[in-house]
């Protein structure tokens, strides 16, 4: 039997962004569900934060959510079970009041959304599904945890070690002891993939931020028999970066190319050459011809007037850039900065 894997499908994210709604449902009407119909697979499971707004709904998000993603589920005869992430709860100590319980509990015959822990069981292949722990639920979820025959995890887990953006480690967590017993441990809350020990975080489906930015997207299938997972990559991109080096390169050449990937597209244009500006201005034309969504243009330093300390590496995120700076500083409590400048940025970026 084969399962699809969701994790942090976020919707209404940045604002209820109708750009991001329309890329998050490119996704879902190009991608997933042909896939499920085509390879005839009946179950999804939801690593959690399946809504982005903790406290409120946008109506415009919300309906095209119920037709578009939950009715549809309804209409394939899909069973879908769903764990409360971090962003589905309306407190913080507990997820007893959340927006799926609200909007889609006890509404459809398919859909199970699951506040507290609990075992699924697909052909004798037994999965603990956990929610989000909060104060509240924290000693439930590990009792459960500790008890059950399950030999896979599928939850939305925050912990110490492991990568919440390329290059930085999460800190501030929880340690991953609780979970060494078990064969698998799949993951929501963080944003990109990565493996370390027995626990995976699968990924975002699509790009939710410009730290997404060459990352891979996409879903996971796992087979219970095999007890082997397989990548279904989204081929869409929110974001892009263009190096522009008008020395080098021949960009009236490059200008020729199909420019459709940036349509409502974010685009980030690196700087390193520019001789020649018209051919800057006549880049940013055709890409506003291609209807994106927005440019920033980065003008490169290396002009030779700056020392290596004062000279950026663009090819950084920006919280390594400002992690890597504190610790230029040498302080006592460096460590307690960045931590500090790691979780205002995380709460900036809606993870
Ligand atoms: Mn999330």
């Amino acid at each position: 039997m084969k399962l699809a894997i969701l994790n942090d499908t976020h919707f209404g994210c940045r604002n209820d962004s109708k750009i991001f709604l329309d890329h998050t449902f490119k996704f879902f009407d190009e991608v997933f569900f042909p896939y499920l119909e085509e390879n005839n697979i009946k179950t999804i499971l939801h690593l959690g934060d399946m809504m982005d707004r903790r406290k409120f709904v946008n109506f415009n998000t919300l309906s095209r959510v119920r037709k578009d993603f939950v009715e549809k589920i309804e209409d394939l005869g899909i069973d879908f079970h769903c764990v409360i992430g971090n962003h589905d709860t309306y407190y913080k100590n507990t997820n007893e009041l959340n927006s799926l319980r609200e909007l889609f509990s006890d509404r459809y015959n398919h859909i199970h959304i699951y506040e507290h822990p609990v075992e699924l069981d697909f052909d004798s292949f037994k999965i603990a599904m956990i929610p989000w722990m909060a104060k509240q639920n924290k000693e439930e979820c590990l009792e459960f945890l500790k008890n059950t025959e399950a030999s896979w995890v599928g939850g939305h887990f925050e912990l110490d070690g492991y990568q919440v953006f390329r290059g930085i480690d999460f800190d501030g967590g929880m340690n991953d002891h609780f979970l060494s017993r078990f064969e698998e441990v799949m993951s929501g809350h963080f944003h990109i993939q990565s493996y370390r020990k027995n626990v995976h975080y699968i990924g975002t489906q699509y790009q939710l931020t410009f730290s997404d930015l060459g990352e891979k997207k996409g879903f996971w299938i796992l087979d219970t028999e095999t007890r082997t997972k397989e990548f279904v990559e989204n081929p869409f991109s929110m974001f892009h970066q263009i190096e522009y080096d008008d020395v080098h390169d021949d960009i009236t050449e490059f200008l020729k190319k199909d420019f459709s990937m940036y349509e409502n597209a974010y685009v980030r244009i690196l700087v390193h050459n520019k001789s020649n500006p018209y051919l800057l201005d006549k880049l940013m034309d055709t890409l506003y011809a291609n209807g994106v969504q927005s440019v920033t243009v980065i003008e490169d330093v290396k002009t030779g007037d700056l020392s290596e300390d004062e000279q950026v590496d663009l090819s950084k995120d920006t919280l390594t850039l400002i992690t890597n700076e504190v610790d230029t500083f040498e302080m006592e409590r460096s460590s307690k900065i960045k931590e500090k400048i790691q979780t205002l940025y995380m709460e900036a970026l809606t993870i």
